[in-house]
């Protein structure tokens, strides 16, 4: 006896990928047949199990006039219906493959609609096409039962022609969070049911067409580009800017402009069918493994990519053309030429744009069933023969779906899946049905699959031994092309270490690039918090703020990591020694001709003159010497140099005439070193000691006052609020400073006083900086001089006992009153680390306070400004020999260092400035190599000095 209500809901548990949708095929986003959007407001119902209420709603006349509403697409649980749940790898329910918890929120969603004027419902029929529905979903139209799916994001149509009424159309949608496919999709992500994509009904005149598969290859040796346009239904294809006019399945050679990223040049054309007429957009561009390596168009490429996630902070992954759009523009003005779409098909319109404005796509599979790490990889569905017809189904629907892109140069067969015969069907299947795109699957370790060897977060040595094929392997793999598709964790403050990483790349052909992980910060807009992440939606299980790792925050501005690739992959090199500058064409393919290029002489920061520099129009790949102008005459000297740039010449579709895409600064003459004469001597006098503009507490040696600016709590400083990286990964088995800085106290130094002395010309404060517990410490002179007018500060650090931890920074911290505007002359505008400094430009630069802050979703340490010869901030002016790193923040390090969301941090009265003679390096060890070696920050004896003014 079974008590268990089985018939209606048993496909919820089925492995199968589900029944009644019709094959897969290509994707076009218009065409010249009716088609009708159902996406709007629909009618909606949650229950809390699959089966707590029966199909009745879907029956036409059924009264769901008590019914909530939702935006389809979108998330239920964005629209106020249960809650977002974050986690990295763990299934959030038991794994018990391929069952589900009997708590399954189940979405009932109601459409009415009426056919629009002019559809000609007895003629042809009719295909209801769904492009993504989280996780499982069973349909019926007009109260018939069409079948249920599977695949959240991929497409699933139906033939409902028969079904349909010319009004008073009720289609029901029965939607559940979990289902056997969750299994197959447990990305590093949010957990976000519902009808997160469009919802089309398409009118399918008689003779409309069906699939269609077009091939355009391009010979790089003869410039011709060969069509063919295979179509399940006859018809003729016509390219009228290449006068081509044959019938389907026909191949035609002309001569053609090629289609790469750089270049992305596509030809408008139509297929045109008996019933149909679909405007095309054709590239011609050829993809092969050749010498070892990936080819396009007979050169190889080099992948300066991210991975892509959907992304929206208030709509989830139910994307609009306008946010696709700004992701892609985005990319292209930081140069980045690639994108992994991890982990799954994006929305189908995204690789349109990736056609237009030019990137190389790896297109992933809807695949990973990470979980199953935990258990060894134990039952893992990828190698058991009855969930493989569900991949083979998700391989298909990918690739029938994309395989009109000439963006998309590789086929991935999904991400952290282990290993298995599933896999290895789905290689087998699409190198059959696709054999001019190579395959991708970074847990092939051996590559029996694919076509590319590929890792993730492999750190430098590795990938240079890879580079120089010292790394043996399998003797398939030997002779393959590497590519990191995921590299540099953009986790918070970060990824240190990308310019390492890139000159590495660009020294051995065999590396091939890589993939950032990742594009956007899956923060959820919050009014408690501003965005949340894992956690904040009371998840018994979840990953915290691992979900927020990307080179944009989730209103897509731009992170100073952005900033940083973008300087780190520019496709010009721009180097030189003082009378010429080499400027060297990094592209694979374009020439120089787009762009501009601009010099400009600073002194002091100051740009004194500026002009245009002629260079030639270099092929991909070529140098060339370019002579710079005389260096204008600057009465009285200072610091000086060249900064070069290159500049679009003229708007392009991604970006506006004169934006900068890349640039370097040339060094010509170095800088004068601040200095005080010690000519005022400190004078003692009731509990004070002055000492130029100065004012100290006799007794401790505290500076009180700088001229008519308090100081509050001046002293040395070793401690940051420590960064994701910092903390590094719980399963990274390297060191992970964050914990030991913790454990060795250096977030809590004491400071002794050992001696106040004024000696002549000086007052010296001898102190000794130390935890309590341990026996190291840092034995701290202050040496104070003025010169009457400027006081200047020594501080010479001496480190005593057995340090066995880098230290997070060294320098000075105080307290001024609140300040607002901060000018400074060094590196800029934004923030910079020892291993995250290529985009820091040298020059004067302006802000505030609040100006300087970098908004991590998790606050922690961020804004230092590189370099710094001097910074001016509520009315002092400081100097430093040799240059500091300057940060200003209205809250203490131990505020921010407390604080989980941004709304915890609060402004005080109070502006904490820091003065660093070092910062350790960021690195990447949230999820990666931590800090190499010549950016960790060594306890060693150091000495350094800052000139403070009273300018108020
Ligand atoms: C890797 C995943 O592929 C990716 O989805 C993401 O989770 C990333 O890590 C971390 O943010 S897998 C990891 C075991 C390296």
């Amino acid at each position: 006896m079974s008590f268990r209500n089985s018939t209606a809901t048993d496909y919820v548990e089925d492995v199968s990928p589900g029944s009644g949708a019709l094959p897969p095929r290509a994707w076009y986003p218009a065409s010249d047949a009716t088609s009708l959007s159902l996406n709007g407001s629909w009618r909606f119902r949650l229950s809390p199990t699959a089966d707590a209420e029966d199909d009745a709603f879907a029956e036409p006349g059924y009264d769901a006039g008590g019914w909530a509403e939702v935006s389809v697409p979108g998330h239920w649980v964005l629209q106020g219906h249960g809650a977002p749940a974050y986690t990295n790898h763990l299934y959030p329910f038991p794994v018990d493959p391929p069952r589900v918890p009997t708590e399954n929120p189940t979405g009932d969603h109601l459409r009415f609609f009426d056919l629009p004027a002019g559809w000609d419902g007895t003629a042809g029929g009719a295909v209801l096409r769904f492009d993504g529905v989280e996780s499982c979903a069973r349909v019926w139209l007009n109260g018939t039962d069409i079948g249920e799916f599977k695949g959240s994001r991929l497409p699933h149509e139906f033939a409902v022609g028969q079904l349909l009424k010319p009004a008073g159309n009720v289609l029901a949608v029965r939607v559940h969070r979990w289902s056997a496919g969750s299994y197959l999709e447990d990305q590093d992500q949010w957990w976000l049911p519902g009808i997160f994509r469009d919802v089309t009904l398409l009118h399918r005149p008689p003779g409309a067409a069906l699939d269609f598969f077009v091939h355009a290859s391009y010979d790089h040796t003869t410039g011709q580009g060969t069509l063919r346009v295979d179509s399940d239904v006859d018809g003729r294809v016509s390219v009228p800017a290449l006068d081509i006019d044959v019938a389907t399945g026909e191949a035609v050679t002309v001569p053609v402009e090629a289609w790469t990223a750089e270049t992305p040049r596509l030809y408008d054309a139509v297929l045109a069918t008996e019933g149909e007429r679909v405007p095309l957009r054709i590239g011609f561009r050829t993809v092969e493994l050749a010498d070892g390596l990936i080819k396009v168009n007979g050169k190889a490429v080099l992948f300066k990519g991210v991975n892509r996630h959907e992304w929206h902070p208030e709509r989830g992954r139910a994307l609009d053309q306008e946010t696709m759009l700004a992701d892609v523009l985005l990319m292209k003005r930081h140069n980045i030429n690639a994108v992994r779409t991890s982990h799954y098909p994006p929305h189908p319109a995204f690789l349109d744009l990736c056609d237009e404005y030019g990137l190389w796509v790896i297109d992933e599979c809807d695949l990973e069933t990470h979980g199953f790490t935990e258990q060894a990889w134990r039952d893992n569905p990828v190698d058991d023969d009855r969930w493989t017809p569900a991949l083979l189904d998700r391989a298909a629907r990918m690739v029938e779906r994309d395989k009109n892109h000439p963006s998309v140069v590789i086929w991935s067969l999904g991400n952290e899946a282990g290993t298995g015969r599933g896999l290895t069907a789905m290689a087998e299947w699409i190198h059959g049905r696709d054999a001019s795109r190579l395959v991708h699957y970074e847990g092939d370790i051996d590559c029996r699959d694919t076509d590319v060897y590929s890792r993730m977060y492999a750190d430098h040595a590795e990938v240079e031994r890879i580079g120089r094929e010292l790394d043996g392997g399998t003797h398939k793999r030997r002779r393959l092309p590497f590519i990191l598709c995921e590299y540099g964790h953009a986790m918070g403050n970060g990824p240190g270490g990308l310019a390492d990483y890139q000159r590495i790349f660009e020294s051995y052909d065999r590396l091939q690039g890589g993939f950032i992980w990742e594009w956007i910060d899956h923060g959820i807009k919050d009014d408690r918090y501003e965005y949340a992440y894992g956690g904040d939606f009371g998840e018994e299980l979840h990953d915290g703020n691992f979900v927020c790792d990307g080179l944009v925050f989730p209103d897509r501005r731009p992170s100073p990591g952005l900033v940083e690739y973008k300087k780190v992959i520019e496709p010009v090199g721009v180097e030189g020694d003082g009378t010429t500058v080499r400027i060297t064409n990094k592209q694979d393919f374009a020439d120089l001709s787009a762009l501009a290029f601009e010099w400009s002489y600073q002194v002091d920061g100051e740009t004194v003159e500026a002009g245009t520099l002629a260079v030639p129009a270099l092929a991909a790949g070529e140098s060339a010497e370019v002579k710079l102008p005389e260096p204008p005459a600057v009465p009285g000297g200072g610091e000086a140099r060249w900064t070069v740039r290159a500049l679009l010449a003229a708007g392009t579709a991604w970006g506006p005439a004169g934006h900068v895409v890349a640039w370097g600064q040339i060094p010509v003459s170095a800088r004068q070193s601040p200095s005080v004469a010690a000519s005022a001597a400190p004078v003692s006098g009731a509990g004070r000691i002055t000492l130029g503009p100065a004012a100290f507490d006799a007794r401790s040696g505290a500076l009180l006052s700088i001229g008519s600016v308090d100081v509050t709590a001046l002293r040395l400083d070793v401690w940051r609020a420590t960064t994701d990286n910092d903390d590094g990964a719980a399963w990274q088995s390297d060191i992970r400073y964050a914990a030991l800085w913790r454990k060795f106290g250096l977030h809590r130094m004491r400071h002794r006083l050992d001696a106040v002395e004024t000696d002549g010309d000086a007052l010296t404060v001898r102190t000794r900086v130390a935890p309590a517990a341990w026996e190291f410490g840092l034995a701290t002179v202050y040496r104070w001089t003025s010169d009457g007018d400027r006081l200047g500060l020594t501080v010479s650090v001496t480190p005593d006992g057995d340090w066995t931890v880098p230290l997070p920074r060294l320098g000075i911290r105080f307290g001024i009153p609140a300040a607002d505007r901060v000018r400074w002359f060094g590196g800029g505008p934004e923030e910079a680390y020892p291993d995250t400094r290529s985009a820091a430009l040298v020059g004067r630069w302006e802000s505030t306070v609040d100006g300087l802050q970098t908004p991590y979703v998790r606050p922690q340490e961020n804004g230092a400004r590189a370099d710094v010869r001097w910074a001016e901030i509520g009315g002092l002016r400081i100097e430093g020999d040799p240059e500091f790193w300057f940060t200003a923040r209205r809250w203490t390090t131990e505020q921010l260092d407390a604080a989980a969301h941004r709304t915890d941090l609060v402004a005080g009265d109070t502006v904490w400035v820091n003065l660093d003679h070092g910062q350790h390096g960021i690195g990447s060890q949230s999820c990666g190599p931590g800090v190499l070696p010549p950016y960790q920050l060594h306890a060693d004896p150091s000495e350094f000095t800052f000139v403070f003014t009273d300018i108020g």
